[in-house]
């Protein structure tokens, strides 16, 4: 038997919605490396890659301990070839070349760069990268044409590049259930992605809302973004049906309320003294501090106009369907789409943020909590902070 200090001691689940990830891990100098990696596959247009390192460096993530030697690698799962010559070169040089050569290429900072705009997808940023450019400023220099979404993007880069914080994101979960509550009293919201498993910092906050009376959240969004709008606290908002089904689900067919799922992209101004009104109550003073003293100044200084932008996702759920958007919105991305393979692959069910069907059985099992869908998925339950692959 193995001491318990050694990673290969432990039985490692092969799907990481079978295991238990924290957000504080032993192995980020491997974990970050994999993830350059996976990041310009993606850019690449290539899928597969991008996932694969992705579950390498998941598979890291749940360690108890920090790698030390490719020996305590042995048994684990998901480590291709690829990975794993990085991981050794990694455990022997420090540094592997090939992600250093990567992280320094210009396609990989240009396509960072620009994928980093609000509005820009990796065939767009592609597209302007092989026209020479490299930037947001580029962009502007060169007069490209931009949707609104661009646009907003562009001219708020500098805020959305900085990190939201928890303390922001209270800030704002305290308005937006103003903003609820006052078009839609006892309606219920919930703090989803990052910040729900337990995240300090996010790069947007996600909400999902929803009503204990089914049909009550109908026609919600526009409501909550009008009374936004009226308040001066939306610098963009654009709402869109649901389409995510279609796109990723594959065969689960919606149910005939399904059409009244709602998503609405936007850009929040956010006051910065009420900011800091809630910090002196809720965080320690080192808390208050986001480490943005020491940046370069942006060009829009948040400190002097009182106001910075933060991109807010808004999920109004029907309630039968609540349970499984919570599921679905909590992430982390690589957890929901380990869940809908393990639903399709090992249990022949198809999960979405809207309902799990039996391909089996032929009917969608309802369920009121995330503990039910667990269950029906034949899963030990994962809580939100352990969700973190
Ligand atoms: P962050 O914001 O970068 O700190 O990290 P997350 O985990 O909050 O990521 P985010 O905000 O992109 O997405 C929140 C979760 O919602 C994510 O973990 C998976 C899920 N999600 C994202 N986009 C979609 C979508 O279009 N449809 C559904 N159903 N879920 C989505
Ligand atoms: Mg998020």
């Amino acid at each position: 038997p193995k001491p318990s200090g050694d990673p290969s001691a432990m039985q490692m689940k092969s799907y990481a919605c079978q295991r238990r990830t924290p957000l504080k891990h032993h192995n980020s100098f491997l974990t970050e490396a994999l993830e350059i990696l996976s990041q310009n596959a993606e850019y690449n247009d290539n899928e597969g890659r991008s996932v694969a390192f992705r579950r390498a460096a998941s598979v890291l993530k749940a360690l108890p301990c920090r790698v030390k030697s490719m020996e305590d690698l042995r048994c684990l799962p998901c480590l291709g070839d690829h990975s794993q010559r990085v991981i050794k070169e990694i455990l022997e040089d420090g540094s592997s070349r090939e992600v250093e050569s990567t992280r320094q290429s210009e396609q990989f900072q240009a396509m960072k760069a620009l994928t980093g705009i609000f509005g820009v997808g990796v065939r767009t940023a592609d597209r302007w990268f092989r026209e020479g450019l490299r930037s947001p400023d580029d962009l502007i220099r060169t007069g490209q044409q931009l949707n609104r979404a661009q646009q907003a993007g562009v001219q708020y880069y500098n805020d959305l590049q900085k990190p939201v914080t928890k303390v922001e994101a209270d800030v704002i979960s305290d308005i937006v259930e103003k903003a609820v509550h006052s078009v839609l009293p006892g309606a219920e919201i919930q703090l989803m992605g990052g910040f729900r498993r337990g995240k300090e910092v996010g790069h947007d906050v996600d909400f999902l809302i929803t009503h204990p009376e089914e049909g009550k959240e109908e026609g919600l969004m526009p409501k909550i973004t009008n009374w936004l709008e009226e308040q001066g606290l939306l610098l963009y908002q654009k709402t869109t049906r649901n389409s995510y089904l279609e796109k990723m689900d594959g065969p689960a067919r919606p149910p005939n309320n399904m059409d009244r799922f709602e998503r609405c992209f936007s850009i929040f101004k956010l006051q910065t003294s009420a900011v800091r009104y809630k910090s002196n109550f809720t965080a320690p003073a080192e808390d208050v501090s986001t480490g943005r003293e020491n940046e370069k100044p942006s060009e829009r200084d948040s400190e002097e106009s009182g106001w910075r932008a933060v991109r807010v996702d808004l999920v109004v759920s029907p309630y039968s369907q609540f349970a499984f958007a919570t599921l679905g919105w909590t992430g982390s991305k690589l957890f929901e789409r380990e869940l809908r393979r393990w639903a399709g692959q090992e249990k022949n069910m198809s999960l979405s943020s809207h309902a799990l069907y039996d391909s089996k059985q032929n009917l969608y099992l309802r369920a009121k909590t995330e503990e039910e869908i667990f269950a029906y998925l034949g899963l030990e339950f994962i809580p939100p902070s352990e969700r973190n692959a």
